[in-house]
């Protein structure tokens, strides 16, 4: 199975799908168009989610970072009068000084990846969507920033005029990626932001004409007229698409065979052109992840 992943919801959805299929049969192909150097390393928040999350070291009240992480080096940071864009723990930021590290020494993300997986005895296969850099960056009133500026330094609070993955035309997917896709017929995209989290994988090149021929299922993260969260709603807005499940369907345009959304939903089942199934898609709890991801086995047998 390989599973599409920005930071939060899809980690969620996997936190479930662990528990009825074994990590060896999982590959996740991780959006990086978020990541940013802080203090001179390379953070790459969906990733290093997705790592913790297997290791099973992740802060999963907050969805990022390490559980029971201290914070003494940002302090001490912040008392010197620095500081930084993004509270990394110490922990936190011993593994993104190891990666950097091996990056620097001419490691490619996907290589320091692997090597990271390794040392947590990760079984499952963990893979950067691609090797370049690529930016999320964000078009407001005041001007262009990124994504990490826009959510993080101001809350999500300037207006949208539009968003664009800077350096995303030059950037491919990884050997790895395209040999996981030949490998393996099913795609779960998780209720990840389609903008920021799943767009940017599908907006590598050949990426899109590889999944319309496979069976793939999308979980919604919008119920109703809203987000469950983030600033999804904000950026399919600036992005022409209406926010709710049905635009999120049209967002990955000719991809899905299936989309699950959730049963408190209202849409109309005739407003989209592919299957449509209902199930509870809020994962409160490990068992409602774990519920939700046989739902979506379900519907990939189905197929
Ligand atoms: P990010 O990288 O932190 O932005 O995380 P993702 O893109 O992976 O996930 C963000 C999306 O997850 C948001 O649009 C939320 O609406 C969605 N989300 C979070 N929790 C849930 C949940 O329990 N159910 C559903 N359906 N969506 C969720
Ligand atoms: N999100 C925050 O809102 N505030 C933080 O201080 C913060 C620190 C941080 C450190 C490491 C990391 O991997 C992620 C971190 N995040 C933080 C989350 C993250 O920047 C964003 O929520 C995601 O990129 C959104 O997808």
């Amino acid at each position: 199975m390989i599973v599409l992943s920005g930071g939060t919801g899809t980690p969620k959805l996997l936190q479930g799908l662990r528990r009825i299929i074994p990590d060896e049969n999982i590959t996740v192909i991780v959006n990086t168009a978020e990541d940013i150097p802080i203090s001179g390393n390379l953070i790459s928040p969906d990733m290093d989610t997705v790592l913790y999350l297997f290791a099973g070291i992740l802060d999963d009240k907050k969805w990022w970072g390490i559980k029971n992480d201290t914070f003494k080096t940002s302090e001490t940071l912040t008392r010197l009068g620095y500081n930084e864009k993004l509270m990394l723990g110490d922990t936190d930021r011993a593994i993104c000084i190891f990666r950097s590290e091996l990056m620097r020494n001419g490691a490619s993300l996907t290589d320091a990846t692997m090597r990271l997986s390794a040392a947590f005895g990760i079984r499952a296969r963990i893979l950067p969507m691609c090797d370049e850099k690529v930016d999320t960056m964000i078009r407001t009133p005041q001007g262009t920033i990124h994504f990490q500026d826009f959510w993080v330094g101001a809350h999500g609070e300037p207006d949208i005029i539009e968003m664009k993955i800077k350096g995303i035309e030059k950037a491919r997917p990884t050997n790895e990626v395209l040999e996981a896709l030949a490998n393996d017929d099913y795609v779960m995209i998780g209720p990840s932001n389609p903008i920021t989290s799943v767009g940017p994988i599908l907006e590598l090149k050949g990426v899109c004409d590889i999944l319309e021929n496979k069976k793939v299922v999308a979980v919604s993260p919008i119920i109703g007229d809203a987000p469950v969260s983030g600033p999804a709603g904000k950026l399919m807005t600036a992005m022409g698409f209406p926010v709710s499940s049905i635009g999120v369907a049209r967002s990955y345009g000719d991809i899905l065979d299936v989309i699950v959304i959730d049963e408190r939903d209202t849409a109309d089942d005739r407003d989209f052109n592919i299957g449509v199934k209902r199930f509870d898609t809020m994962m409160t709890t490990v068992e409602k992840s774990e519920a939700l991801a046989g739902f979506v086995m379900e519907a990939f047998r189905e197929l």
